[in-house]
């Protein structure tokens, strides 16, 4: 599902002219059960994707079992970062399912070719309808309900494409209400409204070259997060960009893409809505990016390249404004984030080796350059005196691949190494409020890089029938950056407990192993099941927090003429190793039944699939390990959508 399209073969397509590859690019986002989902139901179909969730919308995602902090995720190469301090508005909540293509994951240092990471990368592209020879309109057009949380939702996207000039445009509603858990109960406070619209336009300025404008509007209004002592009022993001393309169909350099971009994200929170909270907090957060990404795709001989340029300049504010119960009173005023600039610049290369049409090496590496500057210093020399105002480091990055494929065999073994700077939260923030264990936390402009050691392997076997995979990764984290119990300083938020600072352990260790097998039992009737594992281990041996507990899923999918049913149970297991240390507690072993069936058919030239299923059948009531404050999980939920595209 996430290899993704090939940007290469695509780019070489258009310049040949050939349709063949094309197909490849017309990969769907939608799940096994479900055909209308949200971005976060359809990352959540990957193994290597967990989910801290603090409500029903904006999930954020974790990879290897790594939080947002440790991974780069960008919207077509391009960086954006939150506006929110408390992690209401990951990347991922700021794009829609129309308007992707695809999502492109890459564990560990692969993903360094996006920028310093430790986790690996997530690159959500965007649909990109390629030029054609003959003038052609496409699109879609996608409602549905979700009876369980009354969810309304009505997605549209048009794309219209010529040998000269290209469109792609979409516009999509959700609505919902407060969900119920598996005891009928209402979870208040987990509604959600969001506006998304998106249009890019490309013209073919010559035969292999072309410019394209893009731009992406997101609103979300009224949003519920039951997990926090505070919801949303609005989150607005406008996500820009201008690229020039240049293509060649012989020489060393095949495709030359670059990107300049521009996105602004504001967020206002909204704690006037929960009658438990004595004092008012207003914790408005801005967050702007501009940059610069430009690509090249080398091919010489066997070997296959890309080479990145990475530049951007981010500026992220917070505000923390107090009020008693009387608005017209402030009683406090701070900067949870006091106004600090992060600038990176990278050059980053990887590079596919064919050694024979069996083997393969894979091998790259990056260098950047990471410079902070904080505006208000003031706020961290309160518990960092003297903190200079202004930090660099340089972030280096390698790994290697080797990769080994015969008709039935695969097998793969690497390794990487790279460092990142910390997050403007870890480095800079100030009594950010952390709901789950109920501390302040206060930022280190002094943290030394986290610096990842890994390595990683895959083995599968596959017939036309049947095929089984097993992956593993192993990460050894130096500079490790968690929040510790500070012994000074008093909680400033009448609710927290105390007041903890982000430190860096020694080292910490986190191992991830996937299994995936599928089976045809007859021709159109066909299983798939999945099992995970992770550990994760402190510098003492101590459990470390949001670790997945073993977790499986298992599904069958039946075709019938026009009809197609499927169903599927997953589940985890008891948490084993949960962290009270920090702020977790064991959570039960839990599993849910789904089903769906859908019918495709044709009215005129439209072809329309009607869907109806069920998630969570039983009704089970459930919280799974990383719902913050243990807040229950939707009960049974009914859902139906139609779906006409041309
Ligand atoms: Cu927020």
């Amino acid at each position: 599902m996430f290899l993704g399209i090939n940007a290469i073969a695509q780019d070489s397509t258009i310049a040949l002219k050939e349709v063949t590859v094309m197909a490849r690019a017309k990969k769907k986002i939608e799940t096994e059960m479900k055909m209308a989902v949200t971005v976060d139901e359809f990352l959540a179909s990957s193994d290597q994707i967990s989910f801290i969730k603090r409500g029903a919308y904006a999930w954020e995602p974790m990879l290897n079992n790594m939080s947002t902090e440790r991974s780069v995720i960008t919207i077509d190469g391009m960086h954006i970062f939150g506006a929110c301090t408390d992690k209401m508005d990951p990347v991922t909540s700021y794009v829609e399912s129309n308007n992707l293509s695809t999502i492109d994951i890459k564990s560990g240092q692969e993903g360094s070719l996006h920028g310093a990471t430790v986790a690996g990368s997530i690159d959500l592209r965007r649909k990109n309808t390629p030029f054609s020879t003959e003038s052609k309109w496409g699109g879609a057009y996608q409602t549905g309900l979700e009876f369980n949380n009354k969810q309304f939702f009505n997605l549209g996207n048009v794309s219209y494409s010529s040998e000269r000039f290209v469109a792609d445009g979409s516009v999509s509603f959700r609505q919902a209400g407060n969900y119920t858990d598996g005891n009928r109960a209402e979870v208040k406070h987990s509604q959600y409204n969001k506006f998304n619209s998106s249009l890019g336009l490309a013209y073919k300025i010559r035969p292999l070259s072309s410019v394209r404008l893009d731009a992406i509007l997101d609103i979300a209004k009224d949003v519920g997060y039951p997990a926090l002592p505070m919801d949303l009022w609005l989150s607005r993001a406008l996500i820009t960009s201008a690229s020039y393309k240049q293509l060649s169909e012989n020489g060393l350099i095949r495709v030359w893409d670059t990107k300049l971009y521009f996105n602004a994200v504001e967020h206002y929170m909204d704690d006037t809505q929960r009658p438990e909270n004595l004092v008012h907090m207003d914790m408005p957060g801005w967050s702007t990016t501009y940059g610069l990404v430009s690509r090249a795709n080398m091919i010489a001989g066997s070997i296959n390249s890309e080479i990145q340029l990475n530049t951007y300049s981010n500026l992220s504010i917070a505000e923390m404004r107090m009020y008693p119960q009387d608005r017209s009173q402030r009683t406090m005023f701070a900067y949870s984030w006091p106004w600090v600039t992060t600038r990176f610049a990278s050059i980053a290369m990887t590079n596919s080796w064919d050694i024979s049409g069996k083997s393969r090496l894979n091998f790259g590496g990056s260098l950047g350059y990471n410079y902070n500057f904080s505006q208000y210093t003031e706020f961290n020399w309160i518990f960092h005196p003297g903190a200079p105002r202004e930090k660099s480091r340089i972030l280096p990055a390698l790994h290697a691949g080797y990769q080994f494929n015969t008709n039935n065999f695969d097998l793969s073994a690497g390794a990487g190494y790279g460092h990142r700077a910390p997050s403007v939260s870890e480095a800079y923030g100030y009594y950010i409020y952390n709901s789950f264990d109920r501390y302040d936390y206060i930022g280190n402009p002094d943290l030394k890089n986290e610096i990842s050691w890994e390595v990683n392997a895959s083995a599968g076997f596959k017939t036309d029938k049947a095929g089984i995979e097993a992956r593993v990764n192993n990460f050894y984290i130096r500079n490790y950056i968690i929040g510790r119990i500070l012994s000074l300083g008093s909680p400033m938020n009448y609710q927290s407990v105390g007041v903890k600072g982000y430190t860096s352990l020694s080292h910490a260790r986190i191992f991830n192993v996937a299994v995936n097998a599928r089976y045809d039992l007859l021709p159109h009737l066909h299983w798939k099941g999945g099992l995970t594992y992770a550990r994760a281990t402190d510098n003492k041996g101590g459990n470390l927090p949001f670790i997945r507990p073993v977790s499986y899923q298992s599904s069958i999918h039946f075709m019938y003429k026009k009809m197609s049913f499927q169903t599927s149970v997953n589940g985890d297991f008891i948490q084993r190793n949960y962290s009270p240390e920090y702020g977790e507690d064991q959570t039960a072993d839990y599993w849910v039944w789904n089903a769906s069936a859908d019918y495709t058919f044709r009215l005129k030239n439209i072809s329309t699939v009607l869907q109806v299923g069920a998630e969570n059948l039983l009704d089970a009531w459930y919280s799974t390990y990383a719902d913050w404050g243990n807040i229950p999980r939707m009960g049974r939920n009914i859902f139906t959508s139609l779906k006409f595209s041309l």
